[in-house]
């Protein structure tokens, strides 16, 4: 029998047990977690059942007893002929449907022979230029029953074209295409940056392509609205999850305002989360977004259950892995996997465990791949539907997230939609709050990841990581655009571009447009030039916030130590030291540099913010010109080996090679010799300390720094 005691009688146990320390856990969403939840807290809330609105516990009502999720795994590297033969290997080892990772160039409307791209051609994802490189990329591949998802945002319009006209040439219509388009704008604009076009004109490029799409490809995913890149950029998970249903509502009313009946498109509106480390909190964060999505569906007038069930792919978090100790990243990507599956994900990415260092390899791939098979073949995951609800901590976080991202969403009504609180930078601004507050955390050792600032190894085994040579994609790709330019229909590909020219003016439908200029085999640079032509082109200089290092080192000694040593170089320079924080390529992975230069200004340096997407020669003027003492230049995107050299050679050419150059990002440490040998005066990988580059860049400014733990008195004895 039983013992029936109260929620009095456990507090009172727990306290004799603890001797009264205080048990709770502060979330960075600011919940106060308590360590026991029973009933009573989450007695107002009713997640219905699988399959029922407001589809809180599931969109299907079997779920993954009737058909498991799909593993999807991103990928795209070098040319099409090498991520073809990747995804076929991929598909034969159990991986079940695609995703497409195109390289940063193919991203900004650049074709692989345009001078800002010579760093990137071919380095984060799959180079394409013409149809025929998609051609090749789906080689071998039927188009009519696997699902593909292509992560495109700027080039959306050529990218989508191209694989229209893909199908059509290996005869598949476009209504026979399955799969996903991201062309989710609205958080380029707040934190993943590969936008073309200025606003206004992009949610013009959505909405055409929902028109299109609902008319044309009734089982093609219209967009994908993704959240994903706020949780990386830092974001709690009520503001991912606030943002990305206002940016779906926003979508939603924008194609409603063209005529366009709801229940026509809703039902191929999708979703894409980032799953981290905060287990229950990621599962709830999940069963939150399905019932904030039904009651925003419902709210405008959406008639059909399919319209307001919330179908999302998953990620699990690539800022959550590490470059030391790197086999630990399994253990934390099975973690987030879980989270994944247990909170209803339709479709799973799961990262492989070089992920901090550079692109998986077929060893790191496998391991990521079968992450996800062993879940579905061997845990029993999937034989229960939503096997945690009911479990009264996970209904009171669902609970507790769907009311707080409920105020953060009214606030962006009462700004006027997402399109205008996106433009005031306030959600930008809130989002790297909380990555500076998140990393201010882990530098303190707060929050504690082990193998970086606790258990740390004395020294890291280096693992085997993929490297690609993008002068040798780079001249390949140059080679196919200038055949498929050769053997073109010349005058009526240029009537196609121009009739995409006009067609952007206003209305004509520019993705019908685009795919006849694809037809006429006009390449990805070419469309996107006829749209920018009316559209222009969208630039943006960081602007990080400030206060937030400060505060949480009022007391810090180390801190002291080096706001001191700032000091010390002022006073010497008769002005403070200025750093330079440069973005260069179309790298536009902007958190970490935005997390620098908010530190550093607090320390007490003068920063520049360098505009995101230079070249090598305009960071080298921009830097001459701000007369600063160092450039740090951030790279996540693996141009560091072309870009960096050639800015450090370009200073010594204009005489100022006294300005340092220091490299901070994804960088594997195979790199490191090569990028010393070209000049860089330090490197700071993942997991480096910030206040620690500090110390670091003060020693470069000729300061006698006392080492970590040590006073300079100590130090110099
Ligand atoms: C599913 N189905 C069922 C069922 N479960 N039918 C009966 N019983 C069940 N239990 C049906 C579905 O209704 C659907 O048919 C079909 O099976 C496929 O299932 P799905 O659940 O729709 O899965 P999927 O096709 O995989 O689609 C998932 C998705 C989609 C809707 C989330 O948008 C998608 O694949 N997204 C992937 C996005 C992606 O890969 N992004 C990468 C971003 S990386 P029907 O007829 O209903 O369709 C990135 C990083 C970077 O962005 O670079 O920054
Ligand atoms: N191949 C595989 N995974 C990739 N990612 C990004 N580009 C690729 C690629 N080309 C993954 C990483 C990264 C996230 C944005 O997507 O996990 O963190």
């Amino acid at each position: 029998m039983t013992d029936k005691r109260t929620p009095a009688d456990w507090k009172a146990l727990a306290d004799k047990e603890s001797k009264g320390r205080d048990l709770k856990w502060s979330t960075p969403e600011g919940f106060d977690i308590k360590p026991l939840y029973t009933e009573a807290d989450h007695a107002d809330f009713d997640p219905g059942l699988p399959g029922f609105a407001p589809f809180t516990r599931g969109v299907k009502a079997s779920m993954y007893a009737g058909r498991p999720w799909t593993i999807r795994q991103y990928a795209g590297f070098s040319t099409a002929e090498e991520s073809n033969a990747f995804y076929r290997r991929n598909l034969a080892m159990g991986q079940k449907g695609l995703s497409v990772a195109f390289d940063l160039a193919t991203h900004r409307g650049y074709d692989s022979d345009h001078a800002r791209v010579v760093g990137d051609v071919g380095k984060a994802g799959v180079a394409i230029d013409t149809v025929a490189d998609m051609e090749v990329l789906f080689d071998q591949i039927p188009l009519d029953t696997m699902s593909v998802s292509m992560t495109m945002n700027g080039a959306v319009i050529p990218v989508m074209a191209f694989y229209i006209v893909a199908g059509e040439r290996s005869g598949v219509p476009a209504e026979k295409l399955s799969g996903t388009i991201q062309n989710d704008i609205l958080k380029e604009f707040m934190v993943r940056n590969t936008y073309i076009y200025p606003p206004e004109p992009s949610m013009r490029i959505v909405s055409d392509i929902i028109a299109y799409t609902s008319a044309n490809m009734p089982r093609f995913n219209s967009i994908s609205i993704s959240g994903y890149h706020m949780h990386e950029a830092g974001a709690t998970a009520v503001q991912e999850l606030a943002f990305t249903i206002a940016d779906g509502k926003e979508y939603a009313e924008k194609a409603m305002a063209t005529g366009l009946d709801i229940d026509a498109f809703a039902g191929r509106l999708s979703f894409f989360f980032g799953i981290g480390m905060n287990f229950f909190m990621e599962i709830a964060k999940l069963r939150a977004a399905r019932t904030l999505w039904y009651k925003v569906m419902d709210g405008l007038g959406a008639q059909s259950e399919r319209s307001k069930m919330l179908r999302t792919h998953c990620q699990t978090s690539g800022v959550s892995l590490q470059e030391q100790d790197p086999y630990n990243n399994v253990m934390r990507t099975t973690i987030e996997a879980m989270a994944a599956t247990l909170g209803g994900t339709q479709s799973l990415h799961t990262n492989a465990l070089d992920e901090a260092i550079a692109l998986p390899t077929d060893f790191s791939a496998r391991i990521a791949r079968n992450t996800q098979l062993v879940l579905q073949e061997e845990s029993g995951i999937t034989n229960v539907v939503d096997p945690l609800g009911g479990s009264h901590y996970i209904e009171a976080l669902t609970a507790t997230l769907v009311e707080e991202a409920e105020k953060l969403m009214a606030e962006v009504d009462a700004a006027g939609g997402m399109t205008a609180y996106v433009a005031t930078g306030a959600p930008k601004a809130a989002i790297e709050r909380a990555a500076a507050e998140k990393q201010t955390g882990i530098d303190k050792g707060e929050t504690v990841i082990v193998g970086v600032n606790k258990y740390r190894k004395d020294e890291e085994d280096p693992i085997d990581t993929l490297d690609i040579d993008n002068a040798k994609v780079r001249k390949g790709q140059i080679a196919r655009i200038e055949q498929v330019r050769a053997n073109r229909d010349e005058a009526a590909c240029q009537a196609a571009l121009k009739a995409l020219t006009e067609g952007s003016l206003g209305g004509g439908n520019v993705l019908e447009l685009a795919v006849e200029a694809a037809r006429h085999d006009a390449t990805l640079g070419e469309i996107s030039m006829a749209m920018e032509t009316v559209f222009g082109r969208h630039d943006a200089t960081p602007k990080p916030v400030t206060g937030v290092y400060k505060s949480a080192y009022e007391f810090d000694r180390r801190w002291a130590q080096v706001t001191d040593g700032v000091d010390a170089v002022e006073r010497r320079l008769g002005r403070k030291p200025r750093i330079m924080v440069a973005k260069m390529g179309q790298d536009g992975h902007d958190r970490g540099a935005n997390v620098i230069a908010s530190a550093f200004s607090d320390m007490g340096f003068e920063v520049v913010s360098g505009p995101l997407f230079q070249t090598p020669q305009e960071t080298c003027d921009n830097a001459i010109e701000a007369d600063v003492d160092v450039v740090g230049a951030s790279s996540l995107a693996a141009g560091h080996k072309t870009l960096i050299p050639e800015l450090i050679r370009l200073l010594k050419e204009a005489g100022r090679s006294d300005i340092k150059v220091t490299a901070g990002g994804v960088i594997p440490p195979q790199d490191y010799d090569f990028l010393r040998e070209a000049g860089v005066q330090g490197i700071y990988g993942p997991g480096s300390n910030v206040v620690e580059c500090a110390a670091d860049i003060l020693t470069l400014l000729g300061h006698n720094m006392p080492p970590l733990g040590e006073d300079l008195d100590e130090a110099t004895e």
